[in-house]
């Protein structure tokens, strides 16, 4: 199921909820602590990270590299008009909008980003070219609308039918409050090391449902949502985009690996220091995924209900990943 809908309770100060936990029942729970994993590999949040890693995945195994794997993995959720949280059918602002976030990010420190981008339903291709176009790293808006225009990507309308139903319910029902007790909020983020030993990762999303016209979260900012350094390894987070944007979530975890951790380890630190950073947001949910150098990677989260895909030359799984309470 693609289209995964979780209750919550009311998240934040923030004004925009997160789930506490989902229903995964496929989820292999043995994976508990860092797993060692061969080269290539591909690594992907959630349960959508299947889809992405089956086509990231085939790419590597036939030797290409890890910033396509990663790129061309994600495009297909954000394909998805089924998927309501990435690219075309993902759940609009509190005014009706559609903008999506997204950026890539290679071990060698290129990187590219777009956000607040309204109408492209890639954005993690536009983030690509943005990388490997222009002297620059982020764009966002209209700038970074026609800058994808003169890339040749086209604009369509990425308000699905079915959005446009829950955003019409929601308004109705919730009368723009953002006491809001339903949501689906599965950002995609992607890790892939390669068979050359090259490293990348790709993280793009609707970001938060109902959030205010203009909302960034973590999602398309280096160092929060995402972080690369082939001199560490990887990290990237999902969950309530502010707490991972204030801990600078994955550079910290990638940190965390240069220092010595295993990415299980690397993940719970800093999960563990944003949850004490939170303290009276008891429902606050975030999660990173990890992988270093060597292939070995991890996972944690504050609640359970996070799971990751793995995809190796040994075939595809998906776990839960293990978490605070
Ligand atoms: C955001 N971090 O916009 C994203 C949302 C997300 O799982 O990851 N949801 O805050």
């Amino acid at each position: 199921m693609k289209n995964r809908r979780a209750f919550i309770k009311t998240a934040s100060i923030f004004g925009i909820a997160m789930p506490l936990a989902s229903c995964h029942s496929n989820s292999n729970t043995n994976n508990q602590k860092s797993q060692e994993g061969v080269k290539p590999i591909i690594i992907s949040t959630w349960e959508h990270g299947l889809d992405a890693n089956k086509v990231g995945f085939e790419i590597l195994k036939n030797g290409g590299s890890a910033i396509d794997a990663v790129e061309k993995g994600v495009v297909v959720v954000e394909n998805d008009p089924t998927n309501q949280t990435v690219g075309i059918g993902g759940f609009p602002d509190r005014d009706g909008n559609v903008t999506l976030d997204a950026c890539i990010m290679k071990g060698d420190g290129g990187c590219g980003s777009v956000a607040f981008l309204q109408e492209i339903k890639n954005p993690i291709s536009v983030a690509r070219k943005v990388m490997e176009e222009t002297p620059h790293i982020m764009l966002v808006g209209s700038g970074a609308k026609k800058f994808a225009l003169e890339q040749g990507f086209k604009t369509e309308n990425l308000l699905t039918e079915q959005t446009k139903k829950d955003y019409l319910e929601w308004l109705e029902t919730e009368n723009y409050s953002p006491e809001i007790n339903i949501e689906n909020h599965d950002t995609i983020s992607t890790l892939a090391l390669d068979a050359n030993g090259k490293i990348a990762g790709a993280c793009t999303t609707s970001g938060a449902a109902w959030k205010m016209h203009g909302r960034v979260g973590d999602s398309p900012l280096i160092g929060a949502g995402l972080f690369v350094d082939e001199e560490a390894g990887a990290a990237a987070a999902t969950g309530l985009g502010e707490a991972v944007i204030r801990t600078a979530g994955s550079a910290m975890v990638v940190e965390a690996m240069r220092n010595g951790l295993s990415p299980y380890d690397a993940c719970k630190e800093v999960v563990d220091r944003i949850r004490k950073k939170h303290a009276t947001l008891k429902d606050l949910q975030v999660g990173f995924v990890a992988l270093d150098m060597k292939g070995n990677y991890g996972a944690y989260s504050i609640h359970p209900g996070f799971n990751y895909a793995i995809g190796t030359i040994n075939g595809h799984t998906l776990f839960d990943a293990k978490s605070m309470f």
